[in-house]
């Protein structure tokens, strides 16, 4: 006989979509969209496998060899079995290595930067936690900007005044709807990226506005060395550049305005610094060289007479020129950005509805979406002590140079001695480049501990493992920061095995190092997200917008805020006005040349949009070895190295091996055939990779999504051949420039070869082996 199950839904947010956990005598079985999501992503479906997936740390665990020789066993990392130990033996290891570190070293050699997306929710966000647990123990080296968009944050302040066009609000997709005619997109709207959202999402809209852009007559242009980057409803016209070459085509494109007479003339004079020395580079007064149209076809692979007749388009018409995000993410990266804000103040269109520029549009969800009147709610952290923090991507370079100079944004630094790592809510082995280097890099501190779910490449070269709860486990509030909806995150199971809340493990170790009341404030976890709540809703007040008590919030599970009814227009009051409503820059207008950057002296990123050219690309002297640009795009199943071990990321595997899209013709010259397992490699590593064959691509370019968890044959060893495809095996570990020193995880040649013989088998999601002690 059979009894009734019993059923609860609970309402839930991840960073792929708000749901309902639909939970079965007390398990996680489904999660169902929240039905206000027009657009709901598959990465939801994944869910209730990984939290119960055989990869989860089911209890604290200690490298054998620290447990055995402490520091000295640091070799040991990423190959030692694990000693799994009681949660009070663990946090007392932990709260003694920070208490000996501050002791022996200071703060300054603790690194808590902790970069990393971790999951939705504002109050268990890990780093936040991390960093308020620090504060309080005196602080802590962190990491400044994001992986995402670190040379956009440097370039486009210079150059704009603020942050607003790559990270938003850029113009909205209504106002584009209304009044554009001409789409031309850098790095394409790829779909497939809109699925996610900066710290959660309420709806997906871009497939909507599109159809919408496209059915009012706006035409589509995709940028990109990859065809897929633009959905086919909007029936694109395709231009395969060669990768990291934007800067030459849109100095083509600029080189047409110029010499034709289309460039706005008025508007560069009264909105812009700058434009006549940028006017003598690009008409080659100085070096003799034009950068017309003929010198772009030669560096970009597209036809001069192409690059020459987009141009007159673009004049011709209301014209949105947009970057996706991933063309900052190569090297050099500052000028694609800079380059384009300057072709777009050459058309003259920069502040009027539907046109001039944005940055990140089909980059992540919400771009040019309706947002919340204010901010999210937030863990408040006390302010760091140690103010040496680093740029997000000198992560190895910071390990394996402690004391070693460098320069940032105008400033002469030095990197700081690192003894201590502590990671909760990101995964380096995931998002760092070359990661032979990490794993050298990584063998320098004493010691490094991680809070995480799951048996990550980064968990698995730890010396003291924690095992954190998913958001499913505890309660939450949560929200996307680009997104108009606010939920409540209710929590659906118990803690799977022993795993316990970040904040309740920092809360366990504040009480052993003697802060304990200044770290919770006497708040339980209810307590702290009402608080919360009731923080952001006083400020929502003062926007004039009108929120539910925290009980009504917490039964309904979410608020929502109205469409404003004028769509948003990017610099409109400063194009009305650029007296009264100067930008943030120097001069008060839009810097096409900077004399700021222009006095760091940095041949890297000089003083105006400049073509220089990468480490490498298919132009390079290295490309005669290693003659494929390999883009190393965001996965269409997951989120980065989140979920890869479910089904709707293992779906979209090769021979179990991630897939590497390669050109028809490159695969045949090369005797691959679709399914074959490729070894993928340069000088920095090699990886196994599952062939699919496309005419989607470039010819000379491969595609390898980020986020194959990091397999290596032998586990510790630099080198190692990885059995998966992590495609950070193969990334170039290198600043943007001296300006921003972003990674330039885009710019990377490889070349592929098949095959013979059974590859070794992938055991990325099984768990590290165990010992006793
Ligand atoms: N080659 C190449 N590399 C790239 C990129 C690229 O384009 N090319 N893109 C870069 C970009 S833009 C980004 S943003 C980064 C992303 O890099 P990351 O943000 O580091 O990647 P994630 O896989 O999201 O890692 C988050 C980790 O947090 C863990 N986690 C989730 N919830 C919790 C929790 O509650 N507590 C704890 N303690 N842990 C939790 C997850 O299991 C996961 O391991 O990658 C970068 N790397
Ligand atoms: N499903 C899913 N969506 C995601 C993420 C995820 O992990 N999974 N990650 C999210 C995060 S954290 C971020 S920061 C964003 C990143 O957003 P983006 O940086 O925009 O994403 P990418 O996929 O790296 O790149 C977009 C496209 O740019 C093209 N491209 C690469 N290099 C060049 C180039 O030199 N020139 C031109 N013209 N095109 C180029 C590639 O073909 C690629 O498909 O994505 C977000 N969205
Ligand atoms: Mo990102």
């Amino acid at each position: 006989m059979t009894s009734e199950a019993n059923v609860t839904r609970r309402r839930h947010m991840a960073q792929w979509g708000a749901f309902e956990a639909v939970v079965e005598n007390g398990r996680f079985v489904a999660a169902e969209p929240f039905a206000d999501d027009p657009e709901p992503s598959d990465i939801l479906q994944a869910m209730p496998e990984s939290v119960y997936h055989r990869s989860r740390i089911d209890r604290p665990h200690v490298r054998q060899g620290f447990l055995e020789r402490g520091p000295d066993s640091r070799a040991g990392r990423g190959a030692d079995p694990y000693v799994p130990v009681s949660w009070d033996r663990a946090l007392d290891l932990v709260a003694d290595e920070l208490a000996r570190v501050k002791a022996a070293h200071g703060n300054e050699a603790i690194f808590a930067g902790s970069y990393g997306w971790a999951s939705a929710g504002q109050l268990h966000h890990s780093k936040t936690v991390l960093q308020r647990f620090m504060g309080f123990h005196g602080g802590y080296v962190g990491q400044m900007g994001s992986y995402s968009v670190a040379a956009a944050l440097a370039i486009v302040p210079h150059v704009t005044g603020d942050a607003a066009a790559t990270a938003g609000p850029i113009t909205s997709w209504e106002s584009i709807i209304a009044e554009c005619g001409l789409v031309v997109a850098f790095g394409g709207l790829p779909m497939r990226n809109d699925q996610v959202g900066t710290r959660g999402v309420g709806e997906h809209r871009l497939g909507g506005y599109l159809a919408r852009a496209h059915a009012a007559g706006c035409r589509f242009v995709n940028v990109s060395p990859v065809r897929a980057d633009m959905s086919e409803t909007v029936e694109p016209e395709w231009l395969a550049i060669r990768p990291n070459t934007d800067t030459a085509l849109m100095l083509g494109l600029a080189h047409t305005l110029a010499s034709e007479g289309l460039a706005d003339r008025d508007f560069l004079a009264s909105h812009c610094h700058g434009y006549d020395r940028f006017e003598a580079y690009l008409l080659g007064r100085n070096d003799g060289q034009p950068k017309d149209a003929a010198w772009a076809a030669a560096l970009t692979g597209l036809e001069a007479p192409a690059i020459r007749d987009l141009a007159r388009r673009m004049a011709a018409t209301r014209t949105m020129v947009t970057a996706s995000w991933s063309l900052q993410r190569g090297d050099h990266g500052e000028q694609p950005f800079w380059m384009l804000i300057t072709l777009a103040a050459m058309l003259g269109q920069i502040g009027l509805p539907g046109g001039g520029f944005g940055l990140g549009y089909g980059s992540i969800a919400g771009m040019g979406g309706v947002r919340r009147p204010v901010g999210l709610p937030t863990l408040p952290r006390p302010e760091n002590q140690v103010r040496n923090s680093i740029p997000v991507a000198r992560i190895a370079d910071m390990l394996l140079d402690p004391g070693g100079a460098y320069d940032f944004n105008g400033a002469a630094r030095r990197y700081p001695d690192i003894r201590l790592v502590y990671w909760c809510g990101g995964n380096p082995f995931h998002h760092h480049q070359d990661l032979n280097r990490l794993v050298e890099a990584w063998r320098r501190p004493e010691t490094i501990v991680v809070h995480e779910p799951w048996w990550t490449a980064t968990a698995r070269h730890a010396d003291i493992v924690l095992p954190a709860t998913t958001s499913l486990e505890r309660n939450d509030v949560g929200g996307g920061q680009r997104d108009r909806y606010l939920f409540a995150m209710q929590q659906a199971i118990e803690p799977v095995g022993e795993a316990r809340n970040d904040f309740d493990i920092f809360a366990g170790l504040a009480e052993r190092l003697g802060f304990a009341e200044a770290y919770d404030e006497g708040r339980d976890e209810m307590g702290w997200i009402e608080h919360l709540y009731e923080v952001t809703r006083q400020q929502a007040a003062g926007a004039g917008v009108s929120w539910p008590d925290f009980e009504t919030f917490w039964r309904t599970g979410h608020t929502e805020s109205p469409e404003a009814e004028t769509p948003h227009v990017l610099f409109a009051a400063f194009r009305a006005d650029p007296e009264a409503h100067p930008l943030r820059t120097p001069s008060g207008k839009l810097e096409i040349h900077s004399p700021t950057i222009e006095s760091f002296g940095y041949d890297d990123c000089p003083g105006m949009p400049t073509w220089l050219t990468p480490t490498e690309w298919l132009g390079a002297a290295a490309a005669a070895r290693h003659p494929l640009h390999m883009l190393s795009s965001q996965p269409g199943g997951r989120l980065h190295s989140q979920l890869d071990q479910c089904a709707v990321s293992r779906a979209g595997k090769v021979a179990d091996r991630e897939p590497i899209v390669l050109n028809r013709a490159d695969a045949a010259a090369r005797g691959i055939a679709e399914g074959d397992v490729v070894r993928v490699f340069n000088d920095r590593g090699q990886v196994l990779a599952g062939a699919v064959l496309s005419d989607g691509i470039r010819a000379g370019v491969v595609q390898l999504s980020t986020g194959a968890w990091y397999d290596p044959e032998t586990p510790g060893e630099i080198g190692s051949l990885d059995k998966h495809g992590n495609a950070n095996v193969l990334t170039l570990d290198k600043g943007t420039s001296r300006l921003a020193q972003g990674p330039s995880a885009h710019s990377a040649l490889v070349e592929v070869e098949r095959i013979t013989g059974e590859p070794p088998a992938v055991t990325a999601f099984d768990p590290p082996p165990a010992a006793a002690e």
